[in-house]
């Protein structure tokens, strides 16, 4: 019996599925003590997936809006892990989610008092990286030493990545743009809870201030990775001295640190009392960048190319990416959400008619349409109808989702499509809820959130593999994921609050995968990285979707 291990809103929809064979056709809620029969239903009709040979038959409970704790019983089948049925049922996930990256944190010990039994030393100091001969400049020729310490790591390795970086804070401080008073009061318990400011924010800060110390400041450009040459083994943060390098600049990293810059630059004026200066010189960065990006529109990062003329070679992840108009597109309207200035406007105009599709690490464009929507009031009034034009574009893409759900194997909708199940499908299903929550946000219309709640559903159980993706959520949760301190720590539980990536069937790790087809293609092994890594990029709007359903949930 597949559900949201986590529970249901008293007044929202309440599906579970049985997958295979049944010997019966009706089902049983019963109280978690198995005593008393709350409710009885019949199953649904079976439905084939198309994404695996599964079937499986629809359990609705929605008519329970009881608060109490719960079980499935069907005839002849394990009964289904306990639940509840409360308010706020995806607190314990949002908040887990948002303090994970308060244990990918760099360049700090994490104390017990906040990392509990995951308290470990700092990792990379990262206050001595060289710079990398591809990005040798005349004022920092190759070798030079420079500081860059803090933020996160990237995911289960220890690097840190711009491009990756961008997409990621971006989603984040749209979470906050979009949900103030709910991040306002989420506390996770981090070092800097009791300061004055939200704590996501604060978490935020912590990879900004990283962020910062990858511009040149001769001229304005950005490196794209603060990495080792090489992955470092399965072994704690900080064990390992191999040097660290800044490499090669490039577009796209420029232009993501531009629009998290100028969008950073807009969220933290409102804290300029506890932030003196933080605001403006997010500003100054972003418009820096901007410019360097100007005179070098078309820069990708080439690993390969790179390691043919440089030395020493730089393997690590490469978030390679080579068109640009996306990237240009989100920092422009970042930049004129925060400036007002005509010019900005000019820049996007040209790209305002791209078509909008689901945001990855290399595909930025929808980030920017967020904001010009969040903001179309505050924009000057002759862009109305192109933001119109916009906004209609966008509940269109909304609307494709909606029928996904009717007739899908697991009620979601994520799943349509086997080409949602990529490296870090995850992240698919809760992108597409982010993009029905906007959806929401800009109609008021109750069906949005439903459908978006279906891929949180998704995540947190309610999918063809049985697993909870979020570490220490739920009661049959990832336990292995691909991350070097969940493997080296010597404790059985992983660290908490991470999204594992999810079912690929590309399945590029070559691990032992039991199930192969596109939406059991998950494999919760150490050894898959293709499909059981976390990664700051997945957990961001999974954040996003979690808190935005707390804070829109019915009353
Ligand atoms: O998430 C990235 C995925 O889209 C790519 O297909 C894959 C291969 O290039 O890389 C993924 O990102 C990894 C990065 O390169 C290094 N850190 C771990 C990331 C998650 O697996």
């Amino acid at each position: 019996i597949r559900l949201n291990q986590c529970g249901y809103y008293p007044l929202a929809d309440k599906i579970a599925v049985v997958a295979g064979a049944t010997p019966s056709t009706q089902f049983f809620i019963l109280d978690a003590n198995g005593q008393d029969t709350v409710y009885t239903g019949q199953l649904g009709a079976p439905v084939t997936s198309a994404n695996s040979s599964l079937s499986t038959r629809k359990i609705d409970f929605s008519d329970l809006q009881r608060t109490g704790h719960y079980i499935i019983a069907v005839p002849g089948l394990p009964p289904s892990y306990p639940f509840q049925v409360r308010p706020q049922t995806h607190y314990a996930a949002a908040a887990a989610l948002l303090k994970g990256y308060y244990y990918q944190r760099v360049s700090m010990p994490l104390e017990a008092t906040y990392a509990g039994r995951w308290a470990r030393p700092a990792g990379h100091p990262d206050t001595a990286v060289l710079v990398h001969p591809s990005a040798a400049t005349t004022q920092r020729p190759a070798g030079t030493v420079i500081s860059s310490p803090g933020g996160w790591y990237d995911a289960g390795d220890y690097n840190k990545y711009i491009v990756n970086s961008g997409i990621t804070m971006g989603t984040l401080l749209a979470a906050y743009e979009d949900f103030t008073a709910y991040f306002d009061t989420l506390h996770t318990n981090i070092p800097e809870s009791r300061n004055g400011i939200p704590d996501i924010l604060d978490e935020t800060l912590y990879n900004l201030r990283w962020m910062l110390t990858m511009q040149d400041p001769y001229d304005g450009g950005v490196y794209n990775k603060c990495t080792n040459a090489s992955f470092d083994g399965m072994v704690m943060p900080g064990v390992t001295k191999a040097p660290r390098y800044v490499v090669q600049k490039g577009t796209a990293a420029t232009l993501d640190f531009a629009a998290v810059m100028a969008q950073a630059g807009r969220v933290y004026r409102r804290f300029n009392k506890e932030l003196p200066g933080l605001s403006d010189s997010c500003l100054q960065a972003a418009i820096r960048a901007w410019q360097w990006a100007e005179q070098h529109p078309a820069l990708a990062y080439d690993q390969d190319k790179m390691n043919r003329q440089y030395s020493p070679k730089v393997t690590t992840g490469g978030y390679g990416d080579r068109t640009f108009t996306d990237e240009k597109f989100w920092a422009g309207a970042e930049l004129l959400a925060s400036t007002g200035r005509q010019q900005y406007y000019d820049a996007i105009a040209p790209y305002l008619s791209d078509s909008l599709s689901l945001p990855s690490w290399a595909g930025v464009h929808l980030l920017g349409g967020y904001t010009l929507l969040r903001f179309a009031k505050q924009l000057p009034g002759r862009h109305a109808a192109a933001l119109q034009s916009l906004k209609a574009r966008f509940i269109r893409l909304a609307d494709t989702y909606l029928p996904h759900v009717a007739g899908s194997a697991f009620h979601t909708v994520m799943g349509k499509s086997r080409r949602d199940f990529i490296w870090g499908s995850s992240a698919v299903a809760a992108n597409q809820g982010i993009v029905l929550l906007n959806a929401y946000l800009l109609t008021k219309d109750r069906k949005y959130v439903d459908n978006a709640l279906t891929n949180l559903d998704y995540l947190l159980g309610r999918n063809a593999t049985g697993y909870c993706f979020v570490t220490g959520i739920g009661s049959y949760a990832t336990m292995h994921p691909h991350h070097r301190p969940s493997i080296a720590d010597g404790i059985a539980d992983p660290v908490p609050g991470l999204l594992a990536g999810g079912p690929n069937p590309g399945r590029q790790d070559q691990c032992h995968y039991d199930h192969t087809e596109p939406e059991t293609a998950y494999s919760d092994t150490d050894c898959s990285f293709a499909s059981n890594e976390i990664a700051i990029n997945w957990n961001a709007p999974a954040v996003y979707l979690a808190a935005g359903l707390e804070a829109l949930q019915q009353r």
